[in-house]
């Protein structure tokens, strides 16, 4: 079956948008997969030895369930313990729970009369592989540089978007720089399955990596990527991180200090390679939105970038000296939106790509004053701005930054000039509610995890959603140890890598069933059967903006594997980011937590 679809995807590659009858085929197929799925959801990649170990088996009234080796040795036996309460799809699961099974090894669950589930491990680093997988996605997503074999394997490539010589758009014209001027922004990440470059949805990818190397340095130190600034004496997630560093500084008009809100095509490519695209490119309109991200962005990195002068010469104070002409440029200009239908009327050419439009700056303003003062300790730009604007406690997206501005401060080392922060109290026992708001009532619900509590989770990419509840939690857990929290993120991954309503594992080549047929340029057009590994989709999204019909509008099903479905099936690096924090988080802290338990024994 996988075989029979991954032909069509490549004829799809081939033919988008021509070929009617054989795309009509084809999700007709792919629909059968999803038909034939298997009845048994866990995490494909498998278990900590000392952690829970869930599946979940979508029939099986009261009957056991074995785990056995891959010879078919029985090794443990369980009940299946029907779910309290009903699925989105209004059916009872039925939860295997084998905990206490802790023995390293592979294995298959079996439930007499439903078979065997898909093959998974149960060791210590039994996500190393994944966790750097979803980092290295990041170099698969460079433009302005040909993917080479030693890195990029059989994806590799040949260069695309130089972006040397980049347009000033009629919207983002001044009097230094009108427009039609040319001006150089190579580098940086392409955002999604498009070839476009934004400065807002970079930001909160940007940070999130960052701080995924904050928060557990020892453990990113060993993480390896293969990369071609591997070994060079930085941590290969910073090397990879200054790849769209670099592109940032790039879009601050230097005469200003504003930021330009995207390096866009006027229209989305065709499904081509990258270097196929010889469209002109634009940078557009500067905002607030964007020159706040990129604000707060910069004053983290300058904090990184700090402790490696000799790898880095330079860099940290260009970083600071770019975040306060940023923050600057944001207080004299506090409320300018990105409104592109409203540019499209007064400027050529019309720019149709991604809007990343946001009206509200009180967010970004808090993530970008917290960012400076934590670079800088001055109190001066957290005190002009009110922390606690409202009791709200949003999952960070890119139009939604204000926890980014907690974590920052929460993880702020300084801890006695954060004495200085009267409201900080008050902003961890709001994470600390906001985590327990997340995970209350998990143990009766039919899938175990924060994600499937609620149907308001399922909207535009929800796997990052998923992701982004369990880098919360993972903050709630540093904040207060409490196990719990670790618990259920774990629970966040093992639902994206497959203990989920559609089976599938989410991450690309990582797990038995995966998604084969991303909206994915590259992915689509290279003619190499495996998409590129490591990319997070997008997942169950009722919503069907693109107007693919998906199998199921239940809310946790609403997906489908179809090259055409961007609104359930694209990949992007806002939505990586949180993975890659999760996924890498969960492996240092399981690997703390082991060594803690043999020292104690
Ligand atoms: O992730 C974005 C989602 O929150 C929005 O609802 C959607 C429509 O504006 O756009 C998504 O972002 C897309 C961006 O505009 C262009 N690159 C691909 C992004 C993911 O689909």
């Amino acid at each position: 079956m996988r075989k029979k679809l991954t032909i069509r995807k490549t004829v799809i590659g081939k033919l988008t948008g021509i070929c009617l009858l054989l795309t009509v085929v084809y999700s007709a197929s792919a629909q059968t997969n999803d038909a034939l799925s298997n009845p048994i959801r866990l995490n494909q990649i498998g278990f900590y030895p000392g952690a829970t170990k869930k599946a979940v088996v979508l029939s099986g009234d009261s009957r056991s369930f074995t785990i056995q080796t891959s010879n078919r040795s029985v090794v443990y036996t369980g009940k299946l313990i029907p779910s309290v309460n009903s699925s989105f799809a209004g059916k009872t699961t039925y939860i295997a729970d084998f905990t206490t099974f802790n023995k390293p090894g592979q294995y298959l669950l079996n439930v007499a009369g439903l078979g065997n589930s898909y093959p998974f491990t149960i060791q210590n680093n039994v996500h190393q592989k994944v966790a750097a997988g979803v980092v290295k996605a990041y170099y698969f997503m460079r433009a302005s540089t040909p993917l080479r074999a030693r890195y990029a394997g059989k994806w590799n490539r040949a260069e695309g978007h130089p972006d040397d010589k980049v347009l000033i758009h009629p919207s983002a014209a001044s009097d230094k720089r009108p427009a039609g001027t040319i001006i150089s922004s190579p580098g940086g990440w392409y955002d999604a399955g498009d070839y476009n470059k934004y400065v807002v949805n970079s930001g909160i990818s940007t940070c999130t990596l960052l701080s995924l190397y904050q928060d557990f340095p020892a453990y990113m130190n060993t993480v390896k990527l293969n990369i071609p600034e591997s070994g060079n004496g930085l941590p290969d997630i910073l090397n990879e991180v200054l790849w769209n560093l670099r592109w940032m500084l790039t879009m601050q008009d230097p005469n200003d200090g504003g930021v330009y809100h995207k390096l866009t095509n006027a229209a989305f490519d065709k499904f081509e390679m990258p270097d196929k695209d010889a469209t002109p490119r634009y940078v557009v309109q500067k905002g607030t939105a964007a020159t706040l991200d990129f604000a707060a962005v910069m004053a983290q990195a300058a904090t990184i970038f700090k402790q490696f002068p000799k790898q880095t010469p330079g860099l940290a104070d260009s970083c600071i000296a770019a975040a306060k002409n940023a923050w600057s440029w944001a207080v004299k200009n506090p409320n300018v939106a990105y409104r592109q239908e409203e540019n499209n009327i007064k400027f050529t050419p019309a720019i149709t790509t991604g809007g990343y439009g946001d009206n509200n700056f009180t967010d970004e303003f808090i993530w970008a004053a917290s960012a400076m003062f934590t670079a800088t300790q001055d109190a001066a730009y957290i005190n002009n701005i009110n922390l606690l604007p409202d009791d709200k406690m949003p999952v960070p997206t890119w139009s939604q930054v204000k926890l980014l501005g907690y974590y920052a401060l929460i993880n702020d080392t300084h801890a006695a000039d954060l004495k200085a922060i009267k409201e900080l109290p008050e902003i961890k026992k709001r994470l600390l509610n906001t985590a327990d708001g997340l995970i209350k009532g998990v143990e009766d619900n039919a899938y175990q995890t924060s994600m499937t509590l609620s149907a308001r989770h399922f909207g535009w990419g929800s796997n990052s959603d998923a992701a982004n509840e369990g880098v919360l939690l993972l903050q709630a857990y540093r904040l207060s140890h409490d196990k719990k929290y670790l618990d259920n993120a774990l629970a966040d991954l093992d639902y994206l890598l497959g203990r989920n309503a559609t089976g599938y594992s989410y991450v690309t080549g990582f797990g038995s069933k995966t998604p084969m047929h991303p909206h994915h340029r590259p992915s689509a057009s290279d003619g190499v059967v495996d998409p590129i590994p490591g990319l997070l989709v997008g997942g169950p999204n009722p919503g069907m903006q693109d107007g693919i019909k998906v199998p199921s509008r239940v809310p946790d099903e609403a997906y489908i594997d179809d090259t055409r479905a961007y609104a359930a099936n694209e990949i992007t690096i806002n939505w990586n980011a949180p993975i890659a924090y999760l996924a890498n988080a969960i492996e240092a802290l399981q690997k703390e937590l082991s060594a803690t338990e043999k020292s104690t024994k």
